[in-house]
């Protein structure tokens, strides 16, 4: 038996939905998101999940956004990047991939893929087959693996048929993304099926929305997996109190891996783990 891996924490900054209203510690510059990351990498997280946004706040898929952010960030850290390819609901495929149009230098480490269509809230977030296997394809030309997001368990069915196709290679990394409302629900059976129901050797996030976000962190570092907190997901933390930005998601999901036995991973460690090139 091999020991259980240190924990990777991914902090998801920015996401396409809440807006300054909701909080006043969302990041939108560029400066603010290298900001924000740097803080979340000295709190302990190894990767950051990334979205940006136009000046006035609104979300965007633009690369030239995306490059400004990645050297804000790199600028002041080590931690790993991972681009969204989701975008927001209504984007077409070419608007979310705008992230993979970055090489060289300015090449994200890790994207997201989202392998089907769901229910968001009151809107569709749209992923018809032929548009997964375009930001498949993509993710590949750039050597780049993706995170596979499950909003729901055929997702996960989905990501085998890419497999087949030579679209993504398996053993994958999942995102179990739980609690949208129209998706999977954050519940522990739902964790419990989806991590043995992923192929072999595969690992795996969970990402549990609002006020499931902290406690899916300790039922994740039980069972040997990884965690992604931040305000994407989830802007309070505590009942009614604001987290002053991610990096406080990240503090208190530290402690709580910490307090169950869990090791965190180093920005190196998660490349390795994640088999990241
Ligand atoms: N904003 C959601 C519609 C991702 O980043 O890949 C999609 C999303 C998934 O956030
Ligand atoms: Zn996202």
């Amino acid at each position: 038996m091999s020991a259980t891996p240190p924990m990777v924490i991914t902090a998801a900054l920015v996401g396409a939905e809440v807006t300054r209203k909701d909080t006043p510690y969302l990041p939108i510059t560029a400066e603010e998101i290298g900001e924000e990351a740097a803080r979340c990498r000295e709190a302990g997280a190894a990767m950051v999940h990334i979205h940006v946004r136009n000046p006035d706040g609104t979300p965007s898929q633009d690369t030239e956004l995306f490059r400004a952010a990645i050297r804000e960030i790199r600028k002041r850290c080590d931690i790993l990047v991972q681009t969204s390819t989701g975008g927001a609901v209504g984007m077409s495929a070419d608007e979310r991939c705008g992230p993979l149009r970055l090489t060289g230098g300015d090449r994200p480490d890790m994207a997201t893929l989202t392998t089907g269509t769901v229910n968001f809230g009151e809107e569709v977030f749209w992923n018809p087959r032929p548009l997964v296997r375009d930001i498949a394809e993509r993710i590949r030309a750039l050597g780049l693996r993706p995170e596979i997001e499950c909003f729901d368990a055929g997702m996960v069915d989905e990501a085998n048929y890419l497999a087949k196709e030579g679209l993504i290679d398996l053993p994958a990394h999942y995102d179990f993304v739980l609690g949208v409302p129209g998706g999977l629900a954050a519940r522990v059976e739902a964790l419990d099926f989806l991590r043995t129901y992923i192929p072999p050797g595969s690992t795996w996030t969970c990402a549990a929305m609002g006020r499931h976000q902290l406690p899916f962190v300790e039922l994740a570092a039980e069972r040997g997996g990884n965690s992604r907190v931040g305000l994407e997901d989830n802007i309070y933390v505590s009942k009614g109190v604001l987290a002053k930005g991610s990096f406080e998601l990240v503090q208190e999901a530290v402690k709580r891996a910490k307090a169950k036995g869990r090791e965190i991973a180093t920005p190196q460690q998660a490349r390795e783990l994640l088999r990241l090139t």
